[in-house]
């Protein structure tokens, strides 16, 4: 209890600066960074997956490229308006990557990374050879589907079209429909859309009567292996892809699947606790309360709730996501909300907590969220920079750096800073859906 009141003191003490936060001096020293991180993985890891930033290594995810940071990065240099590197990457891209090898990857991970970054990328130059890559990806995961529900399997081989791994989440399975729908979009082949769609349908209809789902379900079956339900890792993105699908596509079943998911998510997992407002963990039949956790992966729920217009919570979660991030210096991956014990004490390098102060900056313009966004980068500067990039934490009380440059830093965490200090109209928001890796997607809107 002490340590709850000293982390609420410390927390009500975090200095807000006097002076207003300076948007284009801070998009300019994004931009900056995004490029020390880039060039770390050109000078080390150039046509492999991901760098090692401590060791100056390298690593690919399969054994075999598939040029995860090039395909995440390219449009966020777009985004960025570094037109050279980003031809330099688009032309490594169509050079070497090739799904024609003989790996099972997991379905989810290569959708939101790889088919999403080669969707919005070719949206963004409208070069057809990356629409081409992505068709032929589709393709290959589309095996991935033939189970008896429909729900995918979590890996699919892509030459073979093998696929196994029963044993799936939410999040896996329902965290497809942006990237397949768009595909279909545009190769018009509905084959991509149906499959994904029908794989969200089967989840939903195994919802629990109060609404909510697992952690945990066997495709082949279809049964839950796993009661606890969260918004949290392994759910969260089922959740925010029910949303962004009924706005993408204008889809009015994804629309009444969010409509009741989003009420019984705050029915049943909604708290109100000393530390802040969250959402905590239930057992999705009985609605009891199983666990106060809460992480770096849950905060990306105060962009769903701003997106889907209930700024009163999301502007509430987003102030207790930050608390979370202050006692530390930086946000650890879980925490018990109840007295902010360090559950999982790493951070890699995650988004979530500065998307969705980029989401309420843009509904609110309050500048608040400046000055989180600007906390943000000047702890991850401080912590988390190398001499070629940038490090995850495996400790963010010690503050120890983990030989690990994700994907996903250069694809979503950067691109959600820049795009929080740069100029408003740097990217239409009305215009784009982003999928859960930051890849914007266009909305048919005019
Ligand atoms: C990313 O790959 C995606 O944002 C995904 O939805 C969750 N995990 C990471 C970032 O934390």
């Amino acid at each position: 209890m002490k340590r709850l009141l000293l982390l609420l003191l410390l927390r009500v003490a975090v200095p807000i600066s006097a002076q207003p936060v300076d948007r284009a001096a801070m998009a300019a020293r994004v931009k900056a960074e995004f490029l020390h991180a880039w060039h770390g993985y050109e000078k080390y890891a150039w046509g492999h997956d991901e760098l090692r930033p401590l060791s100056k290594s390298w690593v690919d995810w399969y054994g075999q490229p598939l040029l995860m940071t090039p395909v995440d990065a390219l449009d966020t240099m777009l985004i960025m308006g570094l037109n050279d590197d980003a031809e330099k990457a688009k032309n490594l891209i169509i050079e070497k990557l090739s799904f024609d090898r003989d790996i099972s990857v997991k379905n989810f991970e290569v959708t939101i990374r790889l088919l999403g970054g080669l969707l919005s990328s070719y949206e963004m130059t409208g070069d057809p050879r990356l629409l081409h890559l992505a068709e032929d990806l589709g393709t290959r995961l589309l095996p991935a589907f033939d189970s008896p529900t429909g729900m995918p399997y979590v890996c699919v081989n892509l030459k073979t079209g093998a696929a196994d791994d029963e044993l799936s989440n939410p999040a896996e399975v329902g965290t497809l429909i942006l990237e397949f729908g768009t595909l279909s979009r545009l190769t018009h082949n509905p084959v991509y859309f149906d499959k994904a769609k029908r794989a969200m349908e089967q989840l939903y209809a195994r919802r629990s009567r109060l609404g909510l789902v697992g952690d945990e379900i066997d495709v082949r079956t279809g049964a839950w292996v796993d009661r606890a339900s969260h918004i949290g890792g392994g759910i969260d993105s089922y959740y925010e892809y029910q949303l962004k699908c009924s706005k993408l596509f204008g889809d009015p079943e994804c629309a009444t699947m969010w409509d009741h998911s989003i009420h019984a998510l705050n029915s049943c997992l909604a708290d109100e606790a000393a530390s802040g407002f969250w959402y905590g963990e239930v057992d999705m039949q009985t609605g009891k309360r199983t666990a106060a956790e809460f992480g770096a992966l849950n905060a990306y729920f105060p962009a769903e709730l701003a997106l889907s217009g209930d700024l009163h919570r999301a502007e509430r979660l987003e102030q207790s996501c930050f608390g979370m991030w202050n006692d530390n210096g930086v946000e650890p991956d879980l925490i018990d909300y109840r007295d902010m014990e360090v559950l999982d004490p790493a951070y890699p390098l995650r988004p979530e907590i500065i998307e969705s102060a980029y989401y309420l900056y843009h509904y609110t313009k309050d500048p608040r969220y400046l000055e989180m966004g600007k906390t943000f980068f000047d702890d991850l500067v401080r912590y988390c920079r190398t001499d070629d990039g940038y490090a995850a934490l495996s400790n963010v009380i010690t503050k120890k750096k983990a030989d690990l440059m994700p994907s996903f830093f250069l694809a979503e965490t950067l691109k959600y800073l820049y795009l929080l200090f740069a100029p408003d109209n740097t990217l239409d928001f009305h215009r784009v859906i982003f999928n859960t890796e930051a890849h914007p997607l266009k909305r048919d809107v005019h």
